[in-house]
C-alpha cells in the first residue's frame, strides 16, 4: 500500500560509524548482572576510590608486581591496601591492564587527579559525596538506567536485610543466587520439597528477575550429586512457576590459589553438552547463559542457534577484554544477528559502571559500524532508525523480552 512517505534515508558509508556512536552515547542500557546493591541494603554496597582501588582484578595485579605477600596485604587495612596498590599499579607502573586503566577514567570522570601521588584528593573527594546524588551522577555517567543485583538469601549479612522488608528502587533488580545450595551444599540433606518452599519463599520476598548459578567447568548434567537433584527437583520447576530464567554462568574454578581469596579463582573449558540437555529436557525453562571460557564461546553461539530458550549473554570476567570481546560479539552478529546480550559489568564497586560501559560502548562501536558496513555494501539499507532499533535491543529488549514474567 502505498503511504506516500519517503522511505528513509540510506545511510551513506562514511556516517554509519557517527551513527553507530550516538545512537549507543544515547541508549540506557541493562546491566544484567553486577553485585552491586540497591540503598536500602546499605553498607552491602561498596563505592569510593579505597573499594575501586582494592578490587581483586587489582590485587591480582598487585602481586604481580610488588613484594608485598598475599597473607601480608590481606592484614593490612583497606586504606593501606589501596596505598599499596596505587603505589604500585598507579605510580610506580603504567596502569596500562583493562582494571587500572577503568580507574583511571573513573578519575578522569569525577574531575580528579588520575596522577596523584597519593589518594588523598580522590578520599577527600568521595567522602564528601552524598550517596544518593553520587548514585544518579555516576549512572548518568555510565549510561545505564536498570541496575541487576546478585542477592544471596543464605548471606548472614544480607538475608536480615531483605527479612526486614529493605525498600526497593527500580533502577535495581533483584536476582536470587544460588550458589550455596548447589555448589557449597548449605542446604544438604534437604528433601527437594523442602529446597523448593524456601527457593519459593524467597521468590515471593524477593522477586526476582532471575534466579542465578555459577558452575565449575565439570559441570555436567544430569548428575548424580545434591546439586543435580536440586536442579531438577526445585530450581527449574520454581523458575518455570514463577515465570523467570535460570542464569547458568559455566567455567569458573573457584579458590585455584586459594590465599588470594576473591583473586584465587581461574576458569576451564566446560562440556556444554549439559547445557544442550537442560535446553531439550526443559523447554518450557529460560536458560541465560555466559561460559568463561574463550574455547567454549563458539559453541555457545551454535546452542543459541539451537534453542529459542538459551539467550547468551556478556563477556565474562577474564574475558572482558577488548581484544575478547571484540572477537566475541563480532561471531555472536555474524551467527546470531541481534539476539543476544552483548555484555554486562560485572561491577563489583559502583563507579567501576563508568569505565566498564565506556569501554563496553567504544570497543563495540566499530563491530557493529563493520556488520553495518558489510549490510550496506551487499546493498542492505542502513538508516539511523535501524541502528537504534538495534542497539535498543541488544543492551534493552533481548533482556526484558527474555525476562518478561508473563507465562511462558
Ligand atoms: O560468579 C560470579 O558472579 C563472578 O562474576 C564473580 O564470582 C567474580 O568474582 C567476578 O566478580 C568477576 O567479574
Ligand atoms: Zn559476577
Amino acid at each position: 500500500m502505498q503511504t506516500g512517505l519517503a522511505a528513509p534515508a540510506r545511510l551513506p558509508l562514511d556516517q554509519i560509524a557517527g551513527v553507530v556512536e550516538q545512537e549507543l552515547a544515547s541508549t540506557p542500557f541493562v546491566d544484567v548482572h553486577t553485585h552491586l546493591f540497591m540503598p536500602s541494603l546499605g553498607r552491602l554496597g561498596l563505592w569510593g576510590i579505597d573499594e575501586l582501588i582494592t578490587y581483586h582484578y587489582l590485587e591480582a595485579e598487585l602481586f604481580r608486581s610488588s613484594r608485598i605477600a598475599p597473607d601480608d596485604y590481606f592484614r593490612l587495612s583497606k586504606q593501606q591496601q589501596a596505598d599499596a596498590i596505587w603505589r604500585a599499579l598507579f605510580v610506580d607502573n603504567s596502569p596500562v591492564s583493562e582494571a587500572a586503566r577503568g580507574v583511571v577514567a573513573v578519575l578522569e570522570s569525577f574531575g580528579l587527579d588520575t596522577g596523584a601521588g597519593d589518594l588523598r584528593e580522590a578520599r577527600a573527594f568521595f567522602g564528601e559525596q552524598d550517596l544518593e546524588a553520587h548514585l544518579r551522577r555516576t549512572l548518568e555517567l555510565a549510561g545505564v538506567s536498570d541496575v541487576v543485583m546478585t542477592n544471596d538469601p543464605l548471606d548472614p549479612d544480607e538475608a536480615p536485610l531483605w527479612e526486614k522488608g529493605a525498600e526497593a528502587d527500580v533502577r535495581f533488580h533483584p536476582a536470587l543466587r544460588l550458589d550455596r545450595i548447589l555448589n557449597d551444599g548449605v542446604l544438604a540433606g534437604r528433601p527437594a520439597s523442602e529446597v523448593r518452599r524456601f527457593l519459593d519463599a524467597w521468590c515471593m520476598r524477593m522477586q526476582p528477575v532471575y534466579m542465578a548459578v555459577s558452575l565449575p567447568d565439570s559441570f555436567v548434567y544430569p548428575e548424580d550429586n545434591q546439586r543435580g537433584r536440586l536442579l531438577t527437583d526445585a530450581v527449574l520447576p520454581a523458575c518455570r512457576d514463577f515465570h523467570i530464567p535460570l542464569s547458568l554462568m559455566i567455567g569458573v574454578r573457584r579458590r585455584v590459589n586459594p590465599a588470594l581469596r576473591l583473586a584465587g579463582d581461574a576458569l576451564g573449558r566446560a562440556d556444554l553438552r549439559a547445557l544442550e540437555r537442560l535446553c531439550v529436557e526443559f523447554p518450557e525453562n529460560r536458560f541465560l547463559v555466559s561460559v568463561l571460557s574463550r574455547e567454549n564461546q563458539h559453541e555457545l553461539c551454535v546452542y543459541a542457534g539451537k534453542f529459542g530458550n538459551l539467550m547468551p549473554f556478556g563477556c565474562w570476567w577474564f574475558l572482558n577484554n577488548p581484544s575478547m570481546v571484540e572477537e566475541i560479539t563480532r561471531e555472536r552478529i555474524e551467527m546470531l544477528g541481534m539476539s543476544f546480550i552483548p555484555q554486562h559489568s560485572d561491577a563489583r564497586v559502583l563507579e567501576q559502571l563508568v569505565y566498564k560501559w565506556r569501554n563496553t560502548r567504544r570497543t563495540l562501536a566499530p563491530v557493529l559500524t563493520n556488520s553495518y558496513r558489510l549490510l550496506a555494501e551487499d546493498g542492505g539499507g542502513v538508516t539511523r532508525a535501524h541502528i537504534h532499533r538495534d542497539i535498543a535491543r541488544l543492551f534493552r529488549g533481548n533482556f526484558e523480552v527474555f525476562c518478561a514474567r508473563e507465562a511462558c
